[in-house]
């Protein structure tokens, strides 16, 4: 065991301050980072990886981007934290506006569960109704009560929830099978005047990487608006990663609510939450709704946030969806060479796959695929000098700072590991 690890448990539970981080459903111990820049990490080792976890998603620049370091540097040198408010924040403020339409006012917090639980309160604060929808497989952060049938590292675990969380948090929670609009008609059935939100990763990334069925989005918005409902999309991991305006831009599928976070935050602790003015306003100090925090809107996380997004436009995009599709197609490659079944997907600039013989369109689907096949194929791809995240219900993340020589390298290191995988669910080639 390393002695970082070893120190990490003796002060930190399961040595980590995130579970996944772990490598539970993996196995073996997590490699603890010294310093990363581009598409590269080095541990503590001295051993350098071509990183695909890229902060969750939030480095799509890649770490330490030169201008990312200097606008942090230059916010740090004029203070940290002030608990008053900056013009970094209203400027953050304008960018998100300016780019996804749906958005007028945001409100700045510290994290993704933060941004969802307020989107969640200021739902029920709007419209007065109690329950609200999620998705199984779909995750929403840490908060009570989206800790149902969760995706991330709930669904790592194998949880069905948490301890802690008590009967009465989740009584209002309503679960629905991802991309089954019987499913979300039977919870308006069911309950037609009582959901305030129904809350959704409009491309599943926690359980795995699951896209829409076609007209699904289309479907949960006419659905909610119908019924008098908030549609909240979770664009944590979308937002600013499928395009400017995340997946609301890509589908064409306008939410009442938004949630922002990792891209937002520039790698830096910020996530948001974002609307029409006129439900943005239910929030304190104007409405009755209320949220705080002693380091939202903190400076360092505008200064990064802002400088990401000045660096992102079509261009960038396009880049990342080319660089995306070249290592998807180089993955397919790969499996089929090997005769491993594996479902790999690509929603735009986003990565998954899964060692499975069926197509996976929902929670049920993503657990049945073969997840000690992906940990043996991760250690195989790890062990060649290539991080992916360690639990198959996550996604893969490509960054701008990925070459093509990196993605080829990838490609290359994945015909070698996919070729010594131990016999899985099934074997056969690949399918889109
Ligand atoms: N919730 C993150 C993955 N979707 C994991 C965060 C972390 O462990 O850093």
């Amino acid at each position: 065991m390393s002695k970082w690890f070893e120190r990490a448990l003796a002060r930190i539970p399961g040595g980590v301050s995130s579970p996944v981080r772990a490598f539970g459903s993996v196995g073996g111990e997590p490699y603890f980072v010294a310093s990363a820049e581009g598409a590269y990490v080095t541990d503590t080792n001295g051993r350098r990886y071509c990183d695909y976890v890229q902060s969750w998603g939030a480095s799509i620049l890649g770490h330490a981007h030169p201008v990312v370091v200097e606008a942090v540097q230059r916010a740090a040198a004029r203070g940290t934290s002030y608990g008053a408010p900056t013009p970094g924040e209203v400027e953050l403020a304008e960018a998100i506006a300016e780019r996804v339409p749906s958005v007028e006012k945001v409100r700045f917090v510290s994290s993704g569960t933060e941004a969802a639980m307020t989107a969640v309160r200021l739902a029920r604060g709007a419209t007065g109704r109690s329950k609200v929808v999620k998705f199984a497989g779909c995750y929403h952060g840490h908060f009570d009560a989206m800790l149902v049938a969760a995706g991330s590292g709930v669904a790592t675990l194998g949880l069905p929830g948490s301890a802690g969380v008590t009967e009465g948090a989740v009584a209002d929670t309503v679960v629905v099978p991802y991309n089954s609009v019987e499913g979300i008609e039977a919870a308006f059935a069911a309950d037609p005047g009582g959901i305030a939100a129904v809350l959704v990763e409009p491309v599943a990334a926690n359980m795995g990487l699951v896209a829409p069925a076609d007209g699904y989005l289309a479907a949960l918005r006419a659905r909610c608006s119908e019924h008098g409902s908030l549609l909240v999309f979770d664009e944590v991991i979308t937002g600013f990663r499928l395009g400017p305006a995340g997946a609301q831009g890509r589908y064409g599928v306008t939410p009442d609510l938004s949630v922002f976070g990792k891209v937002v935050g520039g790698g830096l602790p910020l996530a948001a939450v974002g609307g029409p003015a006129e439900l943005m306003d239910h929030l304190a100090p104007v409405g009755d709704v209320y949220q705080a925090g002693t380091l939202s809107g903190n400076p360092l996380a505008t200064a990064a946030g802002l400088a990401v997004l000045n660096q992102l436009d079509e261009g960038s995009y396009a880049a990342l969806e080319t660089k995306a599709e070249r290592l998807v197609d180089g993955l397919r490659g790969a499996f089929d060479a090997a005769g491993a079944a594996a479902r790999v997907t690509r929603v735009g600039t986003l990565v998954g796959w899964y060692f499975s013989d069926t197509e996976v369109c929902d929670y049920e689907a993503a657990r049945a695929a073969d997840h000690r096949r992906y940990a043996a194929f991760f250690h195989a791809m790890l062990g060649r000098g290539f991080s992916f995240a360690p639990s198959g219900y996550e996604t893969t993340f490509v960054s701008l700072a990925h070459t093509e020589q990196d993605l080829d390298a990838t490609v290359a290191a994945a015909q070698e590991a996919a070729t010594a995988l131990p016999a899985g669910v099934g074997s056969g080639p690949s399918r889109r």
